[in-house]
Formats: structure tokens, sequence, C-alpha cells
């Protein structure tokens, strides 16, 4: 629920699928310790403290329905300006504003189509 924001969720990077990686996008993954329940599935503009420095993220909450693992919820954030490896490291992401839900695409060519139209948006909001 949008009313929620904003809301910091944190915990190590974890070993995500490495799809993303795989076309050119490289991901932080949290299964968040915090208790996110009312939190709707979907994509967030976020803010993601990274050893005492600021990023600009965008967000996708979920289950990620395209590549169902149908594990646990995945915090999986693509940090803006950031090139370093994050494995291990604790992140703190912050959701600012709630972009679009959650969707289950046909093919991985369009989530990654999305995926670069999400991080485009990103970019115009503050
Ligand atoms: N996965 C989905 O199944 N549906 C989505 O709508 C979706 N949106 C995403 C948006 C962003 C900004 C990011 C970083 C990931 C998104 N994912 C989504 C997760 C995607 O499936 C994941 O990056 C790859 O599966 C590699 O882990
Ligand atoms: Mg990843």
């Amino acid at each position: 629920m949008e009313n929620f924001l904003p809301i910091t969720l944190t915990g190590p990077v974890i070993h995500g699928k490495a799809l993303a990686r795989t076309f050119a996008i490289p991901t932080a993954n949290i299964e968040p310790a915090e208790n996110i329940d009312g939190l709707d599935f979907g994509v967030y503009a976020s803010e993601v403290l990274v050893e005492g420095r600021t990023y600009l993220g965008v967000s996708n909450l979920g289950m990620r329905p395209t590549v169902a693992d149908g594990d646990r919820v995945n915090l999986e954030t693509f940090i803006l300006d950031y090139h370093d490896d994050l494995y291990g490291k604790q992140i703190a992401v912050t959701l600012i504003q709630f972009m679009r839900p959650e969707k289950k695409f046909d093919s991985i060519d369009q989530l990654m189509e999305q995926i670069h139209k999400d991080i485009a948006l990103r970019t115009g909001i503050s």
C-alpha cells in the first residue's frame, strides 16, 4: 500500500538468479528483515544506502513471476551509478514511490525491455 511509504528494508545482499546480470542489468537482492505485510508487490523508486553513501535505485518487491522460482519474497534493486560487487554487504533500501505492479511477462525479452523503461523513468523521480 502506497500510504506506508517511505519504508526502509534492510539485509545483506544475497546471490540472486544472476539472470538480470546476463542481460547487463546487475541487481542487488535482499530478503528483507522487516515485516513487509501490506506492501504491494511491484516496482518502486528507491534510495539505497551502501557504506554511508546514498544512490538512486529502482526496486522490484515480489516473487518474480516471469522466472517463477516460487520461493520467498525478494527485493531486487538496480542501483544507478553503482558498479562494485555488493554480495555480502549490508544495504538499506528505502522505497519512496510505487511505480507499477509486478507482472508476469510472456518472455524474458519483454521483461528486460520493461526494466529498461523502469530505470529510465526512475531518473525523473526525486
Ligand atoms: N520480475 C517479474 O517477473 N516481473 C516484473 O514485473 C519485474 N519487474 C522488475 C523490475 C525491476 C526494476 C527489476 C530490477 C527486476 C524486476 N523483476 C521482475 C525481476 C526480474 O525477474 C529479475 O531481475 C530477474 O529474474 C533476475 O533475477
Ligand atoms: Mg542480482
